[in-house]
């Protein structure tokens, strides 16, 4: 897809400062190929450089956030053309670099590659009808998104080696007590959730917003101590920010903090 083009897989809209991603192949469970891929990481990628966007959400369908990678395009694959073509390793890591928060609001399956995705959000907001896991042993194949690195950070070894090794499901309740989702809701209230999430995120200094993100993730893929020196360090730059003066000024003075964002 060039940028020009309208997206065939995904659906784009604004609340406020709120940028949506929804996916959109119903008739296969939103599974992911690469042009859906590709275009959630466009899309992703212009909101993360509109300075009238502070946050972003990612969903789905009621039945499917994402059933996996698209299987039947990996179908015939052979070692060779996935190793000499570093499958798809392009599109998939596109969300890893947008530095604005992005939540994933996930009802029904999230399954494979839509675990997957979804772990790559900063953080998740599940439906009561959510299930996540990691089926792709039962395919032969083992998770490729990340799957094995992100799921034992999320819910610790044992659980991770369950579902990986098991292929079995989680419901969202098992998902929210094992620390992989920040919050569960009835489906008929996801996307207030997440919007009201999006929208209190939208209020703070984004320059903030994202160091907060940006130390966050240092915590989760990288060790205690330089983690430890990194917060430090961000905490000292935004001493250089207006919205650091206004926010404690506006402490200070007993009145509400108005950001500029700088
Ligand atoms: N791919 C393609 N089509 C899928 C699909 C998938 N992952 N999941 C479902 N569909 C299609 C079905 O084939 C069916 O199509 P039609 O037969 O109607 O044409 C339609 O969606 C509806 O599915 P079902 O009829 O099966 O619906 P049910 O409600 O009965 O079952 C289900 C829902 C989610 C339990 C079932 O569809 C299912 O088990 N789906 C497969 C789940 C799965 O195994 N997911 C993991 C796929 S492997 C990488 C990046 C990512 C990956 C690897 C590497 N790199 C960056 C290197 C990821 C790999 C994977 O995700």
């Amino acid at each position: 897809m060039s940028e020009a083009t309208a997206p065939e897989f995904i659906n784009v809209r604004t609340e406020g400062r709120v940028g949506v991603v929804t996916l959109n192949r119903p008739k296969q469970l939103n599974a992911l190929n690469d042009q859906l891929m590709t275009e959630l990481g466009v899309a992703l990628k212009a909101f993360d450089a509109d300075d009238n966007i502070g946050c972003m959400i990612v969903t789905g369908s009621e039945k499917a956030f994402a059933a996996g990678a698209d299987i039947g395009a990996m179908a015939t694959y052979t070692f060779a053309d996935v190793y000499k073509g570093d499958y798809i390793t392009r599109n998939w890591e596109t969300i890893r670099s947008v530095r604005k928060p992005v939540i994933a609001a996930v009802s029904g399956f999230a399954l494979g590659g839509g675990c997957e995705l979804a772990m790559m959000c900063d953080f998740i907001i599940a439906a009561d009808n959510a299930r996540f896991g990691q089926p792709e042993i039962k395919l032969g194949i083992i998770p490729g998104a990340g799957g094995t690195q992100r799921l034992p950070r999320a819910v610790g070894k044992s659980k991770a080696m369950d579902l990986a090794l098991t292929g079995r499901m989680m419901d969202a309740t098992e998902s929210e007590r094992a620390g992989l989702v920040s919050r569960v809701v009835p489906l008929d209230k996801l996307m207030d959730e997440a919007l009201g999430a999006a929208l209190q995120i939208c209020e703070f200094s984004l320059p903030s917003v994202m160091a907060a993100k940006e130390c966050v993730n240092r915590a989760f893929e990288g060790g205690l101590a330089d983690g430890v020196m990194f917060e430090r360090r961000m905490f000292h730059a935004l001493f250089a920010t207006d919205d650091q003066k206004e926010g404690m000024d506006a402490f200070v003075n007993k009145r509400k903090a108005v950001f500029k964002h700088s």
